[in-house]
């Protein structure tokens, strides 16, 4: 299961998260009970009043279903079990993301996480960027999505070689899962290695993948509340892309209301504004990963990349 949203999709759980799809010949998320809401609840218990062993509280018109400890609910499973299970399958992706780490430091391999909901243009944005660097670095990629094989041959015919890894049910890409992908990559000293993450704002930002970075794209037709509603993955990133900018001009989306609502969540995060379409922005994006990059391979003596830079220095409005 997820341990951030608790959905039963694959992760390493039981040590085996697959790089593959696996047809397990059935379907659904484990809901194997039927629940009908539109009637009366007289098939269940529900008291529900205060935080109770499932974590939920229901106050003032909202059911708050991350009440609880495990900040999660999940019918049948207590909050203790619950923390007990998000602990196991944190360790073990934690060691898997060490291995990785080590792994790039030992090749000076610069790896960033691009995480976003789906079709904010994490994919265009990359194509753009592997165009554009592909020259100055040795770069590879891994691609993540449930299902297909689409973005990694958009990345191939960039000439840049791509791994696809299909989460199948999975809803997000673990550390295990990118060390297989790893095997099959070409990886060349003091190169650089895109992650893009499963479509999904939410449980991506629980996963470290041994990453330098968390790079989180917010597209601008999809709201300037995005980083309140969502707020795991903002404080999770440290740099955001707000892309899609050449569609400002028929939109009524505050850009600044956006940029004030990520601060809120994450006061060090840095915000470029950016058209993967158009390339407006781009290189402010190249900069940054080129001065994040020459920081993590300075010399041990040198001062760790400026992780708290004030935001608005680098933010910039469309
Ligand atoms: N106008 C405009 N469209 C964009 C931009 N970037 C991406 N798109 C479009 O947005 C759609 C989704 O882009 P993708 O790059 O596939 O998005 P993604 O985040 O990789 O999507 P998933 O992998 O499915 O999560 C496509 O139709 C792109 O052409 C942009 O900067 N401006
Ligand atoms: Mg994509």
């Amino acid at each position: 299961m997820c341990t951030v949203c608790g959905c039963s999709g694959h992760t390493t759980e039981a040590g085996h998260g697959h790089p593959h799809h696996h047809d397990h010949g059935h379907q659904g998320h484990g809901h194997d009970h039927d629940h009908d809401h539109h009637h009366g609840h007289d098939h269940h218990d529900h008291h529900h009043h205060g935080a109770d062993d499932a974590g939920l509280r229901l106050a003032h018109g909202l059911v708050d279903a991350g009440a609880g400890p495990a900040g999660v609910a999940v019918a049948g499973l207590s909050q203790d079990r619950l923390i007990r299970i998000e602990r196991d399958i944190l360790s073990k992706n934690d060691a898997y993301a060490r291995e990785n780490r080590a792994l790039f430091a030992a090749t000076g391999t610069f790896a960033l996480n691009l995480v976003s909901s789906p079709g904010s243009g994490k994919t265009t944005l990359l194509c753009r960027t592997l165009e554009d660097l592909k020259a100055r670095f040795p770069i590879v990629v891994i691609e993540g999505d449930q299902q297909t094989s689409n973005d990694a041959e958009r990345i191939r015919r960039t000439g840049v070689p791509a791994v696809q890894v299909n989460t199948g049910k999975g809803c997000h890409l673990d550390a295990h899962m990118v060390g297989h992908a790893l095997d099959d990559l070409p990886i060349d000293s003091g190169g650089l290695l895109f992650i893009e993450n499963v479509g999904n704002l939410v449980c991506p930002a629980g996963f470290d993948l041994g990453e330098a970075h968390k790079v989180v794209v917010l597209s601008v037709t999809e709201g300037e509340d995005k980083p309140l509603k969502y707020p795991d993955m903002f404080a999770a990133a440290d740099l955001m892309l707000l892309n899609k900018s050449d569609l400002l001009p028929h939109l009524d989306f505050d850009v600044a209301a956006c940029m004030a609502a990520a601060l809120r969540v994450n006061p060090r995060l840095q915000i470029l504004t950016v058209s993967a379409r158009t390339g407006e922005g781009m290189a402010a994006f190249y900069a940054w990963i080129e001065a994040r990059a020459a920081a993590l391979r300075a010399p041990r003596t040198a001062p760790l990349p400026a992780r708290s830079e004030p935001a608005p220095a680098t933010a910039s409005a469309a």
